[in-house]
């Protein structure tokens, strides 16, 4: 079925080169040296994510069994402060939404498993949706898929590949979205900046509290 782009949705292809895409890795790899890779669980089922996550910045988000999604100040398994969000990450926040107040959560979700994915959901535990998000894939190439911000609107499905950048505004703000699949060994970048396992990293930056 065809339909209209949700309006603010932004795809930036390779807006990062194999330079910048490298270092970026290699402080991700850094991060999750000292906030381990962890796996969240759906509030109520306990049904684990195929995705691995970690966080830095003040509110990393997480989700388990007992207390459901969430922003934390800690990291759920070492009780530590979650690691800074690296300086470069925050360059490109400045630089593709300049005025805003600066991210207080940079996620990172790891695809590893070659049928690891994301279901269709809207990123809603945020007390401001007037901040854009902002996502960066690196990596495998990754199905995306975005609707509209009712569950049953139309979707499209648009692939992101390494170094793509998409921004996420107005409606897509509040669009449901996801990754239906990952394409296996489709890019080298992981294995050869710290993750062997390969697969796919994002990052995704976001404004937490409401004000500043
Ligand atoms: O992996 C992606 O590109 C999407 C991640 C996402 O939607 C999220 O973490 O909320
Ligand atoms: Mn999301």
């Amino acid at each position: 079925m065809s339909s209209e782009m949700v309006n603010g949705f932004k795809l930036l292809p390779g807006f990062l080169d194999r330079k910048a895409a490298s270092d970026l890795v290699r402080g991700v790899a850094e991060i999750v040296a000292s906030a381990p890779l962890v796996t969240p669980h759906m509030p109520r089922t306990g049904k684990p994510f195929s995705v691995r996550m970690t966080n830095a910045g003040s509110h990393g988000w997480f989700s388990d069994k007992a207390a459901g999604y969430r922003y934390q100040s800690c990291h759920p398994q070492t009780g530590r402060p979650w690691p800074q969000i690296p300086r470069d990450i925050l360059a490109i926040w400045r630089a593709l939404h300049p005025g805003a107040p600066p991210p207080q959560c940079c996620l990172i979700n790891y695809y590893e498993d070659p049928k690891a994915r994301m279901s269709l959901h809207v990123d809603a535990d945020e007390e401001d949706f007037s901040v854009p998000i902002l996502s960066l894939s690196l990596g495998d190439t990754a199905l995306f898929r975005i609707g509209g911000t009712a569950r049953k609107d139309p979707t499209r499905s648009v692939r992101l590949a390494s170094g793509d950048v998409v921004s996420l505004a107005q409606d897509a703000r509040r669009a449901f979205h996801g990754i239906d699949r990952i394409y296996p060994g489709t890019s080298t970048l992981l294995a050869e900046n710290g993750f062997p396992g390969g697969g796919r990293l994002n990052i995704t930056l976001r404004r937490v509290t409401a004000g500043g």
